[in-house]
C-alpha cells in the first residue's frame, strides 16, 4: 500500500539553487536579509543578491570552475549565505563541512569530496591549514569569510573577492542533474557519506515545505542551528530568503544570547532542535523574557517527547511545537505540521509533504506493506530524494532501491487523520541533540587504541529523551584501561559532539554469526 499526500502536486523547479532562492532579492530590495544577532549589523535583500554575484566573479576569477567542490567551513554568520550563494553561481558545488570539525575530520571530507578550495572563517584558519598541512589532501586555496577586504595571513576575503573585475560567471547548470549541494551523512550506516543533492531536489522541497506555509514577506526567524546542517542550510536559509523573511544569525547556541535575541528582534518562527525545546520547556531563565513574539516553534531533527512539547508549548502560550521529520539524504524534509490544523495529533512529526509517497514496510523481512496504524520502516519516493552517495553505488543502492524508495531506517506508522509517528530506528545512526555520530567512526577510532581489543557504540537514551553515544569495549590481555581514559582518547580526535559519553567494559561484544554487532542487545543492556 502507497500513502499519498492529501496536498497538491508543487512545480519542479527548473532553476539553479541561486535563482531559486535569490530570485526576488531585488524585489525584497532595502528589506534585512540577514542581521547579526550580537552586532546588529545587517545585509539587505538586494545587498545580498549583489554581493553573491560579485563574489561569484571573484571566484571565477580565482580559477573556481563548474563543477569544482567547494568546502564551505564557518559557524553560522551573515557572511555565510554570500559564500553559499556565490558557490552556486560559480556553477561550484558546496560541501559544507562541521566547524567543530577536528583537522583530520576536515581533511577526510576534503579528500572524500574532492573540494578543491576552502572557504573557512577567520577564527577557524588554523584547522583549515592544518588540514592542509603537506602530507595532507592538496587544495588551490583557502578563502577566508569576512566580508571587508582583508589578505588575512595572505588568504583573500570574500571582501577581496567583491572587488574583482571579471565576469560574472554563467554557468548552465541543468537543475535535474547538476549538484548543489554536498554534504555529510552516515544514512543507515557505516562512515560519513558525501550526499549528492542536485540543484532541483533541494530547490523543489522548499516548494514541498511551503505548500502548507511559506514564510511571508518580513517573517523574522532566529538561526541558531548550524548552517553545515541540512536543516539549518535550508530551513534557515534557503526557505526564508527565497521568500524575503529576516533571518537573525547566531553563532552558538548559548541560552541567554537566544532568549535576548527572541526578545530584542521579535523573533516570530523558531526552528531548533530537542534540546533547545527541553530548554524552553524547563530552564527558569526562560520566564525573565518577553517571547511574545513567537508565532511558532518548529523541531526537527531527533525525536521529540510529546509531554515535553506540550510544556514547552503552554509556557509559551502557543497551541502546540510542530515538528519536522526528514533526513539529509531527503534534502531534508518528508514530513512536516506547519500547519493551521490547530490540533494536530500529539507526538507525530507531521503530514506527508506533497509530492511525496510514503510506505510502511514491515520490519519482519518479509518485504510485506503494511496499512494505516500499522508499525514498519518507513519508505519515502519524491523528488526530494538524493542522487545518491558520491563514489559509493554499492551504499546508494542500499539506501534507494530500483525503485525510487528511499529506506530511512527509521520506524512509524501513519495515523487515522494522516499523521506520522516514529516510534523507533533500525539504523546503527545515533543522534546526539540532533547532531548525527556515526558509530562506525567511533568504532574504528577506538579500534585503534593498543589497549582495546574490540568496540562497539550505540546511542543510550536518557528519562528526557536526549540520546548519547555510549561505547562498549573490551580491553585487551592486561590492559586496565578506565573509563576516562576511554572517554578521553575519543575526545582528543573527535569534534565535540560526536564524543564518548559513557563507558560499559565487556568480556565479548555480542554479535551475530555473521559478525554484525547486535545493538539491539547493547541498547537494552545495563
Ligand atoms: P539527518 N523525530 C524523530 N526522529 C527524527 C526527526 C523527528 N522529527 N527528524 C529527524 N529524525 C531522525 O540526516 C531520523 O532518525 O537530518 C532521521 O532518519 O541529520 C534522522 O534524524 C535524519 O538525520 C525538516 C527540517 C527534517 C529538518 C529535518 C531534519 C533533518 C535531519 C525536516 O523540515
Amino acid at each position: 500500500m502507497v500513502f499519498r499526500s492529501e496536498f497538491p502536486d508543487v512545480p519542479i523547479v527548473e532553476l539553479p539553487l541561486h535563482e531559486a532562492v535569490l530570485g526576488s532579492a531585488e524585489r525584497y530590495g532595502s528589506e534585512p536579509a540577514l542581521v547579526d544577532g550580537l552586532t546588529g549589523e545587517t545585509i539587505t535583500h538586494a545587498e545580498l543578491a549583489a554581493a553573491v554575484r560579485q563574489v561569484a566573479a571573484g571566484l571565477a576569477e580565482a580559477g573556481v570552475v563548474q563543477g569544482d567542490v567547494v568546502a564551505l567551513h564557518s559557524p553560522n554568520s551573515i557572511a555565510y549565505p554570500v559564500a553559499l550563494y556565490a558557490i552556486s553561481q560559480a556553477g561550484a558545488v558546496v560541501t559544507t563541512v562541521s566547524s567543530l570539525a577536528t583537522p583530520e575530520e576536515l581533511a577526510g571530507q576534503l579528500r572524500d569530496s574532492g573540494a578543491r578550495w576552502i572557504i573557512s572563517a577567520p577564527v577557524l584558519l588554523p584547522v583549515a591549514l592544518a588540514a592542509t598541512a603537506p602530507g595532507g589532501p592538496e587544495v588551490a586555496e583557502v578563502f577566508l569569510t569576512d566580508l571587508g577586504p582583508g589578505q588575512l595571513g595572505g588568504h583573500r576575503t570574500l571582501g577581496d573577492l567583491r572587488a574583482s573585475t571579471g565576469p560574472i560567471p554563467e554557468p548552465r547548470i541543468d537543475p535535474a542533474t547538476d549538484l548543489a549541494a554536498l554534504p555529510y551523512s552516515s544514512g543507515t550506516t557505516g562512515m560519513p557519506k558525501g550526499v549528492m543533492l542536485t540543484h532541483q531536489s533541494i530547490a523543489t522541497n522548499l516548494n514541498q515545505v511551503d505548500a502548507l506555509r511559506p514564510p511571508y514577506q518580513g517573517e523574522r526567524m532566529l538561526a541558531v542551528l548550524p548552517f553545515f546542517h541540512i536543516y539549518g542550510l535550508v530551513m534557515l536559509l534557503h526557505r526564508p530568503l527565497r521568500a524575503g523573511g529576516t533571518v537573525v544569525v547566531l553563532p552558538k547556541f548559548d541560552l541567554e544570547q537566544f532568549l535576548t535575541a527572541i526578545q530584542e528582534h521579535r523573533i516570530e518562527g523558531l526552528l531548533v532542535a530537542p534540546p533547545v525545546v527541553l530548554a524552553l520547556a524547563k530552564h527558569p531563565l526562560v520566564d525573565r523574557y518577553d517571547l511574545s513574539s513567537l508565532r511558532y516553534v518548529l523541531s526537527a531533527a531527533a525525536p521529540l517527547d510529546a509531554d515535553l512539547a506540550a510544556t514547552a508549548a503552554a509556557r509559551l502560550k502557543l497551541p502546540h511545537v510542530q515538528q519536522g521529520y526528514g533526513m539529509t539524504e531527503l534534502s531534508p524534509a518528508c514530513h512536516t505540521d506547519l500547519l493551521v490544523d490547530p490540533q494536530p495529533s500529539p507526538g507525530s512529526v507531521g503530514k506527508l509533504l506533497a509530492s511525496t509517497e510514503l510506505r510502511i514496510l514491515a520490519a519482519d523481512g518479509s518485504g510485506t506493506d503494511l496499512g494505516t496504524g500499522e508499525t514498519g520502516e518507513v519508505l519515502i519516493r519524491g523528488p526530494q530524494v538524493m542522487k545518491g552517495y558520491l563514489g559509493r553505488p554499492a551504499e546508494t543502492d542500499a539506501m534507494v532501491d530500483a525503485d525510487g524508495w528511499l529506506h530511512t531506517g527509521d520506524v512509524g506508522y501513519q495515523d487515522e487523520r494522516g499523521y506520522l509517528h516514529i516510534v523507533d530506528r533500525v539504523k546503527e545512526l545515533i543522534k546526539y541533540k540532533g547532531y548525527q555520530v556515526a558509530p562506525a567512526e567511533l568504532e574504528a577510532l577506538l579500534l585503534g587504541h593498543p589497549e582495546i581489543a574490540d568496540a562497539a557504540v550505540v546511542g543510550v537514551t536518557d528519562a528526557e529523551g536526549t540520546e548519547r553515544p555510549k561505547a562498549f569495549v573490551v580491553r585487551a590481555p592486561g590492559s586496565t584501561l578506565t573509563e576516562e581514559a576511554v572517554i578521553e582518547y575519543v575526545a582528543a580526535r573527535v569534534a565535540p559532539y560526536k564524543k564518548v559519553r559513557a563507558v560499559a567494559f565487556l568480556a565479548a561484544v555480542p554479535k551475530s554469526a555473521a559478525g554484525k554487532i547486535l545493538r539491539r542487545e547493547l541498547r537494552t543492556a545495563r
